[in-house]
Protein backbone atom coordinates (compact mmCIF):
# COMPACT_ATOMS: atom_id res chain seq x y z
CA UNK A 1 0.00 0.00 0.00
CA UNK A 2 3.18 2.10 -0.35
CA UNK A 3 1.55 3.77 -3.24
CA UNK A 4 -2.22 4.87 -1.32
CA UNK A 5 0.40 6.26 1.39
CA UNK A 6 2.63 8.13 -0.69
CA UNK A 7 0.15 9.79 -2.63
CA UNK A 8 -0.98 11.08 1.15
CA UNK A 9 2.24 12.00 2.07
CA UNK A 10 2.28 13.86 -1.47
CA UNK A 11 -1.00 15.30 -0.47
CA UNK A 12 -0.51 16.67 2.93
CA UNK A 13 2.96 18.37 1.72
CA UNK A 14 1.24 20.30 -1.27
CA UNK A 15 -1.64 20.89 -0.27
CA UNK A 16 -1.68 20.78 3.75
CA UNK A 17 -2.09 23.70 5.73
CA UNK A 18 0.86 24.38 9.20
CA UNK A 19 -1.47 24.64 12.76
CA UNK A 20 -0.39 24.59 16.44
CA UNK A 21 -1.69 22.08 18.27
CA UNK A 22 -0.62 20.41 22.28
CA UNK A 23 2.09 19.53 21.39
CA UNK A 24 4.17 22.61 20.68
CA UNK A 25 5.40 21.29 17.67
CA UNK A 26 3.57 22.22 14.49
CA UNK A 27 2.08 19.93 12.38
CA UNK A 28 1.14 20.46 8.26
CA UNK A 29 -2.42 19.19 8.00
CA UNK A 30 -5.10 17.66 5.77
CA UNK A 31 -8.72 17.68 6.91
CA UNK A 32 -9.56 14.28 6.37
CA UNK A 33 -8.23 11.27 3.74
CA UNK A 34 -9.84 8.10 2.88
CA UNK A 35 -8.35 4.68 0.48
CA UNK A 36 -9.71 0.66 0.41
CA UNK A 37 -7.26 -1.80 0.64
CA UNK A 38 -7.34 -5.12 -0.64
CA UNK A 39 -5.92 -7.45 2.15
CA UNK A 40 -7.00 -10.57 0.83
CA UNK A 41 -4.86 -9.66 -2.66
CA UNK A 42 -2.10 -7.87 -0.80
CA UNK A 43 -0.54 -7.74 2.63
CA UNK A 44 -0.20 -3.99 3.58
CA UNK A 45 2.84 -3.52 4.87
CA UNK A 46 5.13 -0.36 3.79
CA UNK A 47 7.89 -1.76 1.71
CA UNK A 48 9.05 2.21 1.34
CA UNK A 49 10.64 2.10 4.98
CA UNK A 50 11.23 -0.55 7.16
CA UNK A 51 8.06 -1.56 9.72
CA UNK A 52 8.17 -3.00 13.15
CA UNK A 53 5.57 -5.52 12.52
CA UNK A 54 6.37 -7.44 16.32
CA UNK A 55 5.75 -4.01 18.15
CA UNK A 56 2.14 -3.44 15.88
CA UNK A 57 0.84 -6.67 16.51
CA UNK A 58 1.92 -6.83 19.95
CA UNK A 59 0.05 -3.19 20.53
CA UNK A 60 -2.85 -4.86 18.93
CA UNK A 61 -2.81 -7.50 20.70
CA UNK A 62 -2.45 -5.50 24.01
CA UNK A 63 -5.61 -3.68 23.44
CA UNK A 64 -7.65 -6.49 21.77
CA UNK A 65 -6.59 -9.89 23.14
CA UNK A 66 -5.16 -8.72 26.56
CA UNK A 67 -7.50 -5.92 26.40
CA UNK A 68 -4.95 -4.31 28.83
CA UNK A 69 -4.31 -0.65 29.52
CA UNK A 70 -0.98 -1.23 31.55
CA UNK A 71 1.70 0.23 30.07
CA UNK A 72 4.41 -2.40 31.95
CA UNK A 73 2.50 -5.41 29.38
CA UNK A 74 4.14 -3.65 26.63
CA UNK A 75 7.45 -3.34 28.33
CA UNK A 76 7.58 -6.32 29.32
CA UNK A 77 7.76 -7.63 25.90
CA UNK A 78 10.21 -5.06 24.58
CA UNK A 79 7.89 -2.93 23.39
CA UNK A 80 8.20 0.99 24.31
CA UNK A 81 6.18 2.86 22.17
CA UNK A 82 4.00 4.09 24.95
CA UNK A 83 6.24 4.77 28.04
CA UNK A 84 5.50 8.59 27.27
CA UNK A 85 2.33 7.96 28.33
CA UNK A 86 2.11 6.14 31.15
CA UNK A 87 0.71 7.19 34.20
CA UNK A 88 3.49 7.20 37.05
CA UNK A 89 3.22 4.91 40.57
CA UNK A 90 1.96 7.94 42.46
CA UNK A 91 -1.36 8.31 40.14
CA UNK A 92 0.51 11.08 38.18
CA UNK A 93 0.98 11.92 34.20
CA UNK A 94 3.59 14.06 33.83
CA UNK A 95 4.17 15.96 30.66
CA UNK A 96 5.20 19.19 28.66
CA UNK A 97 2.43 20.67 26.97
CA UNK A 98 0.87 23.54 24.77
CA UNK A 99 -1.88 24.35 27.20
CA UNK A 100 -3.96 27.97 26.95
CA UNK A 101 -3.18 30.64 29.57
CA UNK A 102 -5.82 33.30 30.99
CA UNK A 103 -5.98 35.08 27.69
CA UNK A 104 -6.29 31.60 25.64
CA UNK A 105 -3.26 32.02 23.91
CA UNK A 106 -1.05 28.39 23.77
CA UNK A 107 1.75 28.42 25.97
CA UNK A 108 4.23 25.80 27.00
CA UNK A 109 3.55 24.35 30.33
CA UNK A 110 4.95 21.16 32.57
CA UNK A 111 1.63 19.06 33.38
CA UNK A 112 1.33 16.78 36.05
CA UNK A 113 -1.74 15.51 36.03
CA UNK A 114 -3.48 13.54 38.52
CA UNK A 115 -5.17 10.84 37.59
CA UNK A 116 -5.63 8.27 40.97
CA UNK A 117 -3.30 5.29 42.03
CA UNK A 118 -5.65 2.90 40.63
CA UNK A 119 -4.38 3.90 37.24
CA UNK A 120 -1.13 3.48 38.37
CA UNK A 121 1.70 2.20 35.26
CA UNK A 122 -1.56 2.76 32.91
CA UNK A 123 -2.42 5.18 30.08
CA UNK A 124 -5.96 5.32 31.84
CA UNK A 125 -9.28 4.45 30.60
CA UNK A 126 -8.20 3.91 26.74
CA UNK A 127 -8.23 1.23 24.51
CA UNK A 128 -7.46 -1.81 26.03
CA UNK A 129 -9.68 -0.52 29.35
CA UNK A 130 -12.62 0.29 27.05
CA UNK A 131 -12.65 -2.68 25.45
CA UNK A 132 -12.09 -4.94 28.30
CA UNK A 133 -15.28 -2.78 29.91
CA UNK A 134 -17.40 -3.89 27.16
CA UNK A 135 -16.34 -7.15 26.16
CA UNK A 136 -15.69 -5.58 22.33
CA UNK A 137 -13.27 -8.68 21.42
CA UNK A 138 -15.58 -11.22 22.19
CA UNK A 139 -18.84 -9.63 21.32
CA UNK A 140 -17.60 -9.12 17.40
CA UNK A 141 -16.27 -12.79 17.15
CA UNK A 142 -19.83 -13.84 18.75
CA UNK A 143 -21.54 -11.93 16.11
CA UNK A 144 -19.22 -12.59 13.04
CA UNK A 145 -19.46 -16.49 13.88
CA UNK A 146 -23.14 -16.39 14.76
CA UNK A 147 -25.05 -13.78 13.20
CA UNK A 148 -22.63 -12.71 9.73
CA UNK A 149 -25.38 -10.81 8.55
CA UNK A 150 -25.37 -8.29 11.63
CA UNK A 151 -25.58 -4.92 10.87
CA UNK A 152 -24.06 -3.38 13.98
CA UNK A 153 -21.09 -4.66 13.98
CA UNK A 154 -18.62 -1.76 15.64
CA UNK A 155 -16.17 -1.26 18.40
CA UNK A 156 -16.48 2.56 19.52
CA UNK A 157 -13.07 3.11 21.91
CA UNK A 158 -14.94 6.42 22.10
CA UNK A 159 -16.84 6.81 25.44
CA UNK A 160 -17.86 10.42 26.67
CA UNK A 161 -17.76 8.88 30.54
CA UNK A 162 -13.97 7.57 29.72
CA UNK A 163 -12.45 10.21 28.20
CA UNK A 164 -11.38 12.59 31.47
CA UNK A 165 -9.47 9.28 32.57
CA UNK A 166 -7.82 8.91 29.33
CA UNK A 167 -4.18 9.98 29.60
CA UNK A 168 -5.00 10.11 25.40
CA UNK A 169 -8.37 9.29 24.22
CA UNK A 170 -7.91 6.86 21.50
CA UNK A 171 -7.08 7.81 18.38
CA UNK A 172 -7.50 4.79 16.13
CA UNK A 173 -11.72 4.88 17.90
CA UNK A 174 -14.18 3.08 15.92
CA UNK A 175 -13.81 0.48 13.38
CA UNK A 176 -17.17 -1.78 11.48
CA UNK A 177 -17.32 -4.82 10.75
CA UNK A 178 -19.19 -7.22 8.08
CA UNK A 179 -19.16 -10.38 6.38
CA UNK A 180 -19.94 -10.65 2.40
CA UNK A 181 -19.51 -13.66 0.18
CA UNK A 182 -17.49 -15.47 3.16
CA UNK A 183 -15.04 -12.55 3.39
CA UNK A 184 -14.35 -10.30 6.54
CA UNK A 185 -14.51 -6.16 6.01
CA UNK A 186 -13.72 -3.42 8.00
CA UNK A 187 -14.14 0.18 7.91
CA UNK A 188 -11.52 1.80 10.81
CA UNK A 189 -11.79 5.11 11.20
CA UNK A 190 -9.14 7.76 13.41
CA UNK A 191 -9.53 10.96 14.90
CA UNK A 192 -5.70 11.85 14.67
CA UNK A 193 -3.36 10.83 12.25
CA UNK A 194 0.53 10.77 12.68
CA UNK A 195 0.92 9.88 9.33
CA UNK A 196 4.75 8.61 9.40
CA UNK A 197 4.56 6.77 12.72
CA UNK A 198 0.99 5.93 14.05
CA UNK A 199 -0.48 5.29 10.44
CA UNK A 200 1.88 2.79 9.14
CA UNK A 201 1.40 0.43 12.56
CA UNK A 202 -2.44 1.17 12.82
CA UNK A 203 -2.93 -0.18 9.07
CA UNK A 204 -0.26 -3.13 9.56
CA UNK A 205 -1.71 -4.26 13.21
CA UNK A 206 -5.68 -3.73 11.89
CA UNK A 207 -5.03 -6.16 8.34
CA UNK A 208 -3.35 -8.52 11.28
CA UNK A 209 -6.67 -8.42 13.31
CA UNK A 210 -8.69 -8.68 10.33
CA UNK A 211 -6.92 -11.76 8.99
CA UNK A 212 -6.79 -13.42 12.40
CA UNK A 213 -10.63 -12.50 12.98
CA UNK A 214 -11.18 -14.25 9.82
CA UNK A 215 -8.93 -17.42 10.46
CA UNK A 216 -10.62 -17.77 13.27
CA UNK A 217 -13.97 -17.49 12.16
CA UNK A 218 -13.66 -19.63 8.87
CA UNK A 219 -13.65 -16.64 6.74
CA UNK A 220 -11.12 -14.99 4.57
CA UNK A 221 -9.56 -11.74 5.05
CA UNK A 222 -11.63 -9.13 2.65
CA UNK A 223 -11.17 -5.39 2.56
CA UNK A 224 -9.72 -2.45 4.68
CA UNK A 225 -11.49 0.92 4.70
CA UNK A 226 -9.48 3.36 6.52
CA UNK A 227 -10.75 7.06 6.93
CA UNK A 228 -8.95 9.39 8.50
CA UNK A 229 -9.96 13.28 10.40
CA UNK A 230 -6.62 15.34 10.74
CA UNK A 231 -4.54 13.53 8.77
CA UNK A 232 -0.94 15.39 9.50
CA UNK A 233 3.11 15.23 9.06
CA UNK A 234 5.17 16.99 12.40
CA UNK A 235 7.23 19.18 10.97
CA UNK A 236 10.44 17.98 12.42
CA UNK A 237 8.94 14.40 10.49
CA UNK A 238 9.07 16.58 7.03
CA UNK A 239 13.05 15.58 5.81
CA UNK A 240 12.48 12.14 6.65
CA UNK A 241 8.38 11.86 4.68
CA UNK A 242 11.00 13.49 2.08
CA UNK A 243 13.14 10.48 1.96
CA UNK A 244 10.66 8.61 2.06
CA UNK A 245 8.94 10.38 -1.42
CA UNK A 246 12.38 9.98 -3.09
CA UNK A 247 12.81 6.44 -2.37
CA UNK A 248 9.38 5.84 -4.07
CA UNK A 249 9.50 8.31 -6.95
CA UNK A 250 13.08 6.64 -8.06
CA UNK A 251 12.54 3.08 -7.00
CA UNK A 252 9.07 2.47 -6.52
CA UNK A 253 7.56 -0.20 -3.88
CA UNK A 254 8.86 -3.75 -3.73
CA UNK A 255 6.53 -6.62 -4.07
CA UNK A 256 4.52 -6.92 -0.81
CA UNK A 257 5.23 -9.78 1.67
CA UNK A 258 3.01 -12.72 2.68
CA UNK A 259 1.53 -12.90 6.31
CA UNK A 260 1.98 -16.22 7.97
CA UNK A 261 -0.88 -16.78 10.47
CA UNK A 262 -0.54 -20.43 12.62
CA UNK A 263 -3.27 -22.15 10.83
CA UNK A 264 -3.91 -24.17 14.13
CA UNK A 265 -5.03 -21.37 15.92
CA UNK A 266 -9.22 -21.37 16.31
CA UNK A 267 -9.36 -19.03 19.00
CA UNK A 268 -8.34 -15.38 18.79
CA UNK A 269 -7.26 -15.34 22.26
CA UNK A 270 -5.17 -18.68 21.72
CA UNK A 271 -2.72 -16.25 19.80
CA UNK A 272 0.73 -16.08 21.13
CA UNK A 273 1.64 -12.90 22.91
CA UNK A 274 4.82 -13.17 24.01
CA UNK A 275 7.95 -11.39 22.98
CA UNK A 276 8.23 -13.05 19.70
CA UNK A 277 4.28 -13.54 18.55
CA UNK A 278 5.41 -17.14 17.46
CA UNK A 279 1.90 -17.48 15.79
CA UNK A 280 2.71 -14.03 13.06
CA UNK A 281 5.47 -14.53 10.52
CA UNK A 282 5.94 -12.09 7.34
CA UNK A 283 7.18 -14.17 5.05
CA UNK A 284 9.57 -12.29 2.24
CA UNK A 285 9.12 -8.74 3.68
CA UNK A 286 11.87 -6.75 1.51
CA UNK A 287 12.14 -2.79 2.14
CA UNK A 288 14.09 -0.20 1.66
CA UNK A 289 15.26 0.10 5.38
CA UNK A 290 14.31 2.07 8.54
CA UNK A 291 13.55 6.00 8.34
CA UNK A 292 13.80 7.49 12.39
CA UNK A 293 11.16 10.15 13.05
CA UNK A 294 10.82 11.97 16.17
CA UNK A 295 7.76 11.26 18.12
CA UNK A 296 5.72 14.26 19.84
CA UNK A 297 4.05 14.14 23.26
N1 LIG B 1 1.45 10.33 19.52
C1 LIG B 1 2.00 10.72 18.35
N2 LIG B 1 2.47 11.95 18.23
N3 LIG B 1 2.07 9.88 17.30
C2 LIG B 1 1.61 8.60 17.37
O1 LIG B 1 1.70 7.85 16.38
C3 LIG B 1 1.02 8.17 18.57
N4 LIG B 1 0.48 6.90 18.71
C4 LIG B 1 0.62 6.29 20.00
C5 LIG B 1 0.32 7.30 21.00
N5 LIG B 1 0.53 8.59 20.81
C6 LIG B 1 0.98 9.04 19.63
C7 LIG B 1 2.02 5.74 20.13
N6 LIG B 1 2.38 4.95 18.98
C8 LIG B 1 6.23 4.70 17.40
C9 LIG B 1 5.16 4.03 16.79
C10 LIG B 1 3.87 4.12 17.32
C11 LIG B 1 3.66 4.89 18.45
C12 LIG B 1 4.71 5.55 19.05
C13 LIG B 1 6.00 5.45 18.53
C14 LIG B 1 7.63 4.61 16.88
O2 LIG B 1 8.52 5.25 17.39
N7 LIG B 1 7.91 3.82 15.85
C15 LIG B 1 9.21 3.78 15.23
C16 LIG B 1 10.16 2.81 15.85
C17 LIG B 1 9.58 1.62 16.47
C18 LIG B 1 10.62 0.78 17.21
O3 LIG B 1 11.81 0.90 16.94
O4 LIG B 1 10.22 -0.03 18.04
C19 LIG B 1 9.07 3.48 13.75
O5 LIG B 1 10.01 3.73 13.00
O6 LIG B 1 8.00 3.03 13.34
C20 LIG B 1 -0.55 6.41 17.84
O7 LIG B 1 -0.66 5.06 17.84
Amino acid sequence: WDKEYIALCKKILTTGTEVVNRTGINTIKVPSNHFQLDIGEEFPILTTKQLFIRQAVLEMLWIYQAQSNDVRWLKERDVNIWNEWEIDDKGYWNATQMLPDESGKLVKQDVHKFFGEEYAHTIGTAYGYIVNKFQMTQNLIDKIKNHPEDRRMVMTLWQNDYLDTAVLPSCVWSSEWDVTDGKLNCWVHQRSCDVPLGLPFNVTQYSVLNCMLAQVCGLKPGTIDWSIKDAHIYVNQVDGIKEQIRRFDEQGDLPAPKLWLNPDVKDFFEFDNSRDCKDVKLLNYEHLGKIKFPIAQ
